[in-house]
């Protein structure tokens, strides 16, 4: 049963706001629960095959249509965002450096404290209307965050399709609550303030936007390094550079992130081995010395497997050569994709002891995909 918009729910509306702020929200917004309005845009994203192997998107494809898919009876989505640009950067001491995204540095995922505030809120919500329903959104339910986030007034696409906001910048985390209550909307965002900037499209590494506003996922470092279970492509493997989880390049730039203000939440600042991770130290770590470290971390997506095969071409990459006797008694790594990023990264060393380890390697490899990049002479 939904709820009229009646005098007293529109200062509900101000009072949910309040709560938001002092839960430690920096923005918040109302938005009325209506087909996004870059739906079709979606569909055609979807269509271009930019997803990849995102295969969640393309299997929800419907569901997005509508937010009544992710709470029956939904009247409003309040948007939330939060800051996490942390006030200090850079303080390891890390030999050959393996950058990790800014949202990732503090260790802390952030889908679970985004979850526990909009919870809280959405107690705060029944506390003022017993009967109401609400669910949490952070990132994984079918919806598009970024256009609800500008539909509730929080900000406009820039063009390398981060949401920003004129004080806030872009390095901020989105979540939603959806309620069966109808709370007074804000106005969108109607205006773009990208003018003739192009700079996030000219940074990207991968040339990772086929035009302004869409991104190709398949070609971005964030789906490489953190999406991508298998093989990190051969040709785009010397751009990861030195991209352990995630890649900032296209906000770093962005003059809107210039005078955007640090955050001082503590959930955000970043953990020193992070910022940035020795690449060395992270590849030769053990199953368990990962866990003990880096559970339920961000950097648990991608796993041990996934961040040591990133290591790897991280460590040719940075053509440390310390690394060349670990990268050769890890030819014998038990996963077939970590074996062949070691292969790419001996083979951009040019080092005889690397050449003959190869060498061998081949007359005993057993995985086909490991043989080819053991057979593979350029990239
Ligand atoms: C899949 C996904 C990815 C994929 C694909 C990203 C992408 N651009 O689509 C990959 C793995 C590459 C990725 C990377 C990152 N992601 Co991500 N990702 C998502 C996720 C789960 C879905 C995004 C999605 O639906 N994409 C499909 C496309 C079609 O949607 P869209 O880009 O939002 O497109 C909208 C607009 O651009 C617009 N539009 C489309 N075409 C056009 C054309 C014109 C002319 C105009 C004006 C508009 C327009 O309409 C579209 C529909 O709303 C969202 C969470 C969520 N549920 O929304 C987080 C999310 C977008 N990611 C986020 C973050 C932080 C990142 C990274 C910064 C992480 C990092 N540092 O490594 C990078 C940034 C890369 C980049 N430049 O976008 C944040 C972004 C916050 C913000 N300020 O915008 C989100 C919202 C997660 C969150 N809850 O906070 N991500
Ligand atoms: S995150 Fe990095 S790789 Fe991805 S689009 Fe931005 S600059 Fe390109
Ligand atoms: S770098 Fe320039 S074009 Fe890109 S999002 Fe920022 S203002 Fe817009």
């Amino acid at each position: 049963m939904g709820h009229a918009v009646s005098a007293t729910t529109e200062s509900l509306a101000a009072r949910l706001k309040s709560e938001a702020v002092r839960l430690g929200f920096d923005l918040v917004g109302i938005a009325p629960a209506v087909t996004p309005p870059g739906y079709p845009q979606l569909l055609s994203w979807l269509e271009r095959g930019f997803a990849g192997e995102m295969h969640y998107l393309p299997r929800r494809a419907a569901a997005y249509k509508h937010p009544e898919h992710v709470l029956r009876g939904v009247r409003s989505v309040v948007m939330v965002a939060l800051n996490y640009k942390a006030e200090s950067q850079a303080t390891s001491t890390a030999k050959v450096p393996a950058r990790v995204a800014r949202y990732a540095q503090s260790g802390t995922d952030y889908h679970d404290f985004l979850r526990d505030r909009l919870k809280k809120l959405g107690d705060w919500l029944h506390d003022q209307v017993p009967q109401c329903r609400t669910r949490v959104v952070v990132d994984t339910a079918p919806l598009l965050e970024r256009d609800f986030a500008r539909l509730s007034g929080l900000g406009w696409f820039g063009k390398n399709t981060l949401l920003i906001h004129k004080r806030a910048g872009s390095f901020l985390f989105l979540g939603g609550l959806l309620t069966d209550v109808a709370l007074e909307p804000d106005e969108p965002h109607a205006t773009s303030h990208c003018g003739t900037c192009t700079r996030c499209l000219d940074v990207c590494p991968t040339q990772a936007f086929p035009e302004p506003y869409v991104l190709d996922a398949t070609k971005c470092l964030a789906y490489f390094n953190i999406e991508l279970e298998g093989p990190i492509p051969r040709e785009h493997r010397a751009d990861v550079g030195d991209w352990l989880f995630g890649c900032d390049l296209c906000q770093d730039v962005c003059p809107w992130n210039r005078k955007s203000p640090a955050s001082t939440d503590p959930l955000v600042q970043p953990r020193a081995e992070l910022s940035p991770a020795d690449a060395l130290s992270i590849f030769t770590m053990s199953e368990n010395e990962f866990h003990a470290q880096f559970a339920k971390t961000p950097l648990d997506r991608p796993g041990w497997n996934g961040i040591r095969r990133t290591a790897a071409i991280v460590l040719a990459n940075g053509q440390c050569r310390e690394a060349i006797p670990v990268l050769i008694a890890a030819l014998d790594d038990a996963d077939p994709v970590v074996r062949g990023a070691v292969v790419w990264a001996l083979q951009q060393f040019d080092d005889e002891a690397a050449r003959m380890a190869l060498r061998e390697r081949l007359l005993m490899e057993v995985d086909p995909n490991v043989i080819s990049e053991l057979k593979a002479t350029q990239q």
